[in-house]
């Protein structure tokens, strides 16, 4: 899958992908990134990325041209295996559902908003949705698409080493509701500053460990993520 991100700020993305199990995915093949500089885009000699709002206000925007230039040099032609998301704090909210959408694309384009937002036509006219990451306000959508890629990347073929430990995961089955975390885990040592290991983990007894692991797995989510539990459980 092809990752395309339209960014003023092109250096952000020297980190995040060079890591773990992106840095793997891109030396495979099964994932490419590519980072695009919006002010390749830009006719004038000053490489103007912004403008003030009409109507006055606060901040800048980022103005329409350099983004269409961009995502129409990017994506050709509209493709039913293409999507283009501008990251914006009014989207549609991230999850797990949507991350399995997009790991059905073949090639997906992240456009990142900056200062105080992006003009509406983006929105309107060349983005097919806008996408929030969370209910929090960020300074742009680098980091947002950085998040975006990473779920994503993750679900496809041959990028997680074990094929099947992206579908047993917390939050995998039909995304959130259907969903239990995944049950408290130790390693070594056994007691640590007087913290135990629970006694069942270390008794080799299987069918007691699958269960003990069932109803800590239903009770760390009763505490922590009641919102996903579809039904009351017993004290
Ligand atoms: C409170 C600021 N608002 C008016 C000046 C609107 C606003 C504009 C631009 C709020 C955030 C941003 C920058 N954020 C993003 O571009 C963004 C974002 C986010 O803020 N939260 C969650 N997901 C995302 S994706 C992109």
């Amino acid at each position: 899958m092809i990752f395309h991100v339209l960014t003023i700020f092109p250096e952000f993305f020297r980190g995040p992908f060079e890591h773990g199990v992106l840095q793997r995915a891109r030396q495979s093949g099964a994932v490419e990134i590519r980072i695009h500089n919006l002010r390749d885009w830009t006719p004038d000699r000053h490489k103007t990325v912004d403008d003030r709002p009409f109507g006055g206000g606060e901040g800048m925007l980022l103005k329409p041209e350099p983004l269409f230039l961009a995502a129409e040099s990017i994506f050709p032609e509209r493709r039913a295996d293409r999507r283009t998301l501008l990251l914006s704090a009014h989207g549609r909210l991230f999850d797990q559902n949507a991350a399995n959408e997009f790991a059905g694309l073949r090639e997906l384009l992240l456009i990142c908003g900056r200062y105080e937002g992006v003009d509406e036509r983006v929105a309107e006219h060349l983005a097919d949705s806008e996408l929030s990451i969370g209910n929090y306000v960020l300074s742009g959508g680098e980091l947002a698409a950085a998040v975006v890629i990473d779920a994503v990347a993750r679900l496809l073929p041959g990028v997680l080493g074990n094929a099947s430990s992206a579908a047993f995961e917390s939050f995998q089955q039909a995304g959130h509701g259907a969903g239990v975390l995944d049950c408290p885990q130790y390693t070594r040592p056994a007691e640590f500053r007087g913290w135990k290991v629970p006694e069942v983990l270390l008794s080799g007894n299987h069918e007691e460990i699958r269960r003990w692991r069932r109803q800590a797995a239903l009770e760390k989510t009763r505490r922590l993520r009641p919102d996903l539990l579809p039904f009351k459980i017993e004290d």
